[in-house]
């Protein structure tokens, strides 16, 4: 009996301190991905707040419904009740649970569908869009900024406001570039390109990651995606092409030996590097594939 009585006591104070812990988690910068600072990662915000309630409107009936009918049709001591299930089916019934998932379908389908296709385009058709080219390597990460003619390691700088459309690839195996906060993650793949169109509204440095493990230097493979107005990150790419040293092939295949390195910044790159990158990895295979999908497409 005592023992009943403290297990009781222990579940009951176990709830009570997970629900405090979930619940202090609550304030939003806690959570990189539920605090958006640009307009591709506040769309995806917008989309998960959207599933979120939806998927709540079976869940929190389901639950409510699940415990009603537990207790309501528990066995007790000396029951002598026949079993006596009716089977026949209830049309308004059936009616019912089937148009709520079709329309809650329905709707998420909708607004997914559409932001997806709106993720594919640049964030806002105001000003001028940037391109940055991301190499993953082991364990790293190389930008490459082809307007600007600097590169830089394990950090990437952007005006604000401004669209970016990072493309992607790896050296290395197989990653995923990740910055919660200005939007999803998208795989970098060897031989092959693959666009991220990222935008910061606001000032400030965030956190970017690898999202696919790699190995031993897989925990330390961060980056920090600094956003800074546009005056200012002009002024800074001025500075590294006076300060710092040239990215050459030699250096960059030191990068591309597995490691770890500091942060790093270069004045300017091998002009084929990305390209060659590529080709490397397959990408003439791939281009060639492209262009005769094309040429057929063409010819239809
Ligand atoms: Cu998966």
């Amino acid at each position: 009996m005592k023992l009943g009585k403290l297990l009781h006591q222990s579940k009951v104070l176990f709830l009570a301190a997970t629900s405090l812990v979930l619940l202090a988690g609550c304030g939003r910068s806690q959570y990189v991905v539920l605090d958006p600072a640009g307009p591709v990662a506040q769309k995806q915000y917008d989309l998960i707040i959207l599933s979120v309630i939806l998927l709540a409107v079976f869940i929190i009936p389901v639950l409510i419904f699940f415990a009603y009918v537990v207790f309501r049709y528990r066995d007790k001591p000396g029951n002598r009740a026949m079993f006596k299930p009716e089977w026949d089916d209830n049309k308004t019934l059936e009616v019912i649970w089937w148009s709520i998932p079709i329309l809650v379908i329905g709707i998420l389908s909708f607004f997914t569908v559409r932001d997806t296709f709106a993720l594919s385009e640049p964030p806002s058709k105001e000003g001028k869009p940037m391109t940055i080219q991301v190499t993953s390597l082991d364990w790293k990460w190389l930008f490459l900024y082809p307007e600007q003619g600097i590169a830089t390691v394990n950090y990437v700088k952007i005006p604000t406001n401004t669209a970016v459309n990072f493309e992607l690839t790896t050296d290395a195996p197989i990653n995923s570039f990740w910055v919660p906060q200005l939007g999803g993650q998208k795989y970098t793949l060897p031989g092959k390109v693959l666009n991220l169109w990222l935008q910061a509204d606001k000032e400030g440095s965030y956190y970017g990651t690898a999202n696919n493990f790699s190995g031993e230097g897989f925990t330390e493979m961060k980056f920090q995606v600094i956003a800074e107005p546009k005056q200012r990150f002009d002024k800074w790419i001025e500075q590294i092409k006076e300060t710092s040293p040239e990215l050459t092939l030699k250096d960059y295949a030191v990068l591309r030996k597995p490691g770890l390195v500091e942060k790093q910044q270069y004045s300017s790159f091998p002009p084929n590097l990305f390209n060659d990158i590529l080709d490397k990895n397959g990408g003439q295979y791939y281009k060639s594939i492209q262009t005769k999908e094309q040429t057929s497409i063409r010819q239809n």
